[in-house]
Parts: structure tokens; C-alpha cells; sequence
């Protein structure tokens, strides 16, 4: 997935690391609907065509919001904070002129950042995070929250392991149309729990990526391949079975991989981000599902699993900020009201085609109107 690397531009190495008045706002932070959020110390980045300016960053462990904008840059949308392989944190669609928040929990040591875009992740520089180790959550009802989320998260997993098998299983029999009946089907508990998956790395591109994210040379592994051969060729062939053999053995990975994750809860709220990001960049456009048109289905399942992190937060969240919490909770009910015309039975929708360019519109502010709420919900809950 990732493009050639980009050479590092060597410049002075510069660093700010903003650290608010703790005191102040830990006794304002019981109530604050004003935006500010909690006691977190925040971190100012912004992103332009050469990478992150200034290029590396430093910050104190514990609780850190980065306050990520874009002024002018065509090219780069994107911030992430990279631990090895593992995403630790990212704000993603930062287009010129928007500004976006992310929340996370730094331990002591050396991180690459990456100021980039979908096609290139590339580290650009560092974030340095100097004192000592901090006590991620002490709220028990928020840990409370992170240990549900795993446990579900280890269920959709587990039911995507179940589905993928019965899907691999007609692909390896040559049964086309029964393939792609259960095709829809079989990837709800993977769109519910994607951001966990593009937190290990390679595993999401293996799993889900489109041709268009294959660099030239590069296997096209995953679903879409599949998608592509069922709807567009209408044949199976030894090739098409060895992808789905390769996808079988990726999403039991992805199973013992999610079995002994845990998560510190702000990266339930960062991850709800990213599935309404996953929605308006690869679902509104209907790039996801461009052969089977299956993209409502997945937007679904994208909001469901946005919505399941969000309740698991919601009862600390109501003490934290009760106004952001009930604000979300509206937006997640205007986001099902504009789901549910489409709605075809249980858990699957209306074929995207069939979706009007006015109708396209309408879910899409749906989404908008949900992502921003929902944006702060990370800088309420970390550091609490
Ligand atoms: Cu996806």
C-alpha cells in the first residue's frame, strides 16, 4: 500500500510542546461543553506538502491532544503517531483549510510521525516523549468501557472468522452465486471493527484494500480481488482460491491479533473517527464496493461499530460532558434516520447504484454532522 518512500527533507529540528495550565483545567474540566477539553497537554502540528511542520515534535508522557491543521497542502491530509508498526493515533481528511483533533496516551520513548496521505504513510519525522510513565486511565467506569470494547471486538472477530470460512468455503467449490450471496454478509463484523484491524499495520491492506491502493508490483490480496471475480469476471479460478485461502489465514490472524489486543479508552473514541472517516472517504464516493455495490451495507456496519464505542463511553462521558453526550447521541439517531429508507432486511442495504446523487448528499451531511461531535468525544475522555 505504501507509495515509494518520500526523501526526508533535512531541516532544523524544532519543538514545542504546549502544555496547559493543569490545574486550571482539571476543576473546569467536570463540565466543559465550551470545547476546551480535558487536562491533556496539547500539541500544535501542522500539515504541509513536505511533511509535519515543525518536522519533529516533542511532548511529556501521559495524555496529549495534537491539534493538527492544514493551511494550504494539496498533497498531505493526514497525521499519524506511529509506535513501530502500530497506529497509536491519527486524524485522517484534514483538507486545506480544516483543522482536527487527536487524543492519545504517550509512554516515554521515540515515535515516528507521518504528516502524509492514503497512498503515502512514510514517516516524516519524530515525536520525542520525555518524563515517566503514566497511569493511562484511573476512571473505572472508562476502563470498564475499554474492557467491553475488547471483548466485543474479540466476538465480531471471532463471527468474522465464521463468516470468512463459509464464504471461502463456496469460493473453493467454484460456487459464484452462492459466494456472492454470502459476500455482503460476511464482511459486516470486519467494517464494525476496522480500526482495530489498520492498527496492525499490514492487516487491513491485506485484508480490504482496492486495486487503486496496490502499488505497482504488489499482490492484491483481500476481499475486493474476490469482489472483483465474482461480480465483474463471474468466474472462480486457482488463482481466486488461492486469494481466498490467503484471506482466511489473515482474518485468523486478525482474530489472535484482536484475542490479546487491550485498549486504553481513548482509542475507542479515535477509532469511532476513524469509521465515520472510513464512511465518508471510501462509502459516500462508493469506491469501497465499486463491483457489488454493497457500500451502504458496509456504511452500516461502519456506523454500528462507531456507535458501539460510543455507548460503551457514554455513561462516563454524561459526567465528563453531559452536553457532548447527548449531542452525539442525537446525531447517532439522525445518522439511523437517514439509514433507514435504504434498509433492505436486518443488517443489509439498498445496492449504492441505486442511490440518488441528492440522496448521496443527504447521507453524507449525516455523517458530517456526526463526525464533529464525535471528534471531541477522545479529548474528553483521555487523560480522565
Ligand atoms: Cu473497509
Amino acid at each position: 500500500m505504501p507509495d515509494p518512500r518520500i526523501p526526508s527533507i533535512a531541516r532544523p529540528v524544532t519543538a514545542i510542546a504546549a502544555v496547559a495550565t493543569l490545574a486550571a483545567l482539571a476543576t473546569a474540566c467536570g463540565s466543559s461543553s465550551d470545547g476546551t477539553d480535558s487536562d491533556a497537554q496539547r500539541v500544535a502540528v501542522t500539515i504541509t506538502d513536505d511533511g509535519c511542520d515543525p518536522t519533529d515534535l516533542e511532548a511529556t508522557a501521559g495524555p496529549a491532544t495534537f491539534e493538527v491543521e492544514n493551511v494550504d497542502s494539496a498533497i498531505n491530509n493526514e497525521f499519524e503517531v506511529l509506535d513501530g508498526a502500530l497506529i497509536l493515533g491519527e486524524r485522517e481528511n484534514v483538507t486545506p483549510g480544516l483543522s482536527g483533533e487527536v487524543s492519545v496516551n504517550l509512554d516515554p520513548g521515540t515515535y515516528d510521525i507521518v504528516c502524509g496521505n492514503p497512498g503515502n504513510r512514510e514517516p516524516t519525522g519524530k515525536l520525542v516523549v520525555s518524563g515517566e510513565r503514566q497511569a493511562a486511565t484511573t476512571d473505572p467506569r472508562l476502563r470498564e468501557a475499554a474492557d467491553e470494547y475488547a471483548e466485543w471486538v474479540d466476538g465480531e472477530a471471532e463471527e468474522l472468522v465464521r463468516r470468512t470460512g463459509a464464504f471461502v468455503a463456496a469460493i473453493e467449490a467454484g460456487d459464484v452465486g452462492e459466494a456472492k450471496e454470502l459476500y455482503e454478509h460476511t464482511r459486516i463484523p470486519y467494517e464494525r471493527i476496522e480500526p482495530v484491524a489498520e492498527s496492525f499495520g499490514g492487516l487491513d491492506p491485506a485484508i480490504d484494500a482496492r486495486i487503486n491502493d496496490i502499488a505497482q508490483g504488489d499482490e492484491w490480496t483481500g476481499f475486493h480481488p474476490l469482489e472483483k471475480a465474482l461480480w465483474i469476471d463471474g468466474r472462480i479460478g486457482e488463482r481466486e482460491k488461492a486469494t481466498a485461502r490467503r484471506l482466511m489465514t489473515d482474518v485468523e490472524r486478525l482474530r489472535r491479533l484482536t484475542a490479546e489486543n487491550t485498549y486504553d479508552p481513548v482509542q475507542l473514541a479515535n477509532g469511532a473517527v476513524e469509521l465515520l472517516n472510513e464512511v465518508s472517504l471510501t462509502k459516500i464516493t462508493g469506491e469501497e464496493e465499486r463491483y457489488s455495490h454493497t457500500d451502504l451495507t458496509d456504511f452500516k456496519a461502519n456506523i454500528d461499530g462507531a456507535r458501539e464505542a460510543f455507548v460503551l463511553l457514554a455513561p462516563a462521558l454524561r459526567e465528563i460532558d453531559p452536553d457532548l453526550a447527548t449531542e452525539i447521541e442525537e446525531r447517532f439517531a439522525d445518522m439511523y434516520a437517514a439509514l433507514r429508507p435504504y434498509r433492505v432486511e436486518g443488517n443489509l442495504y439498498e445496492n449504492y447504484e441505486k442511490v440518488g446523487e441528492r440522496e448521496r448528499q443527504e447521507l453524507s451531511q449525516a455523517v458530517d454532522a456526526l463526525a464533529l461531535p464525535l471528534a471531541r468525544l477522545g479529548g474528553q475522555v483521555v487523560g480522565q
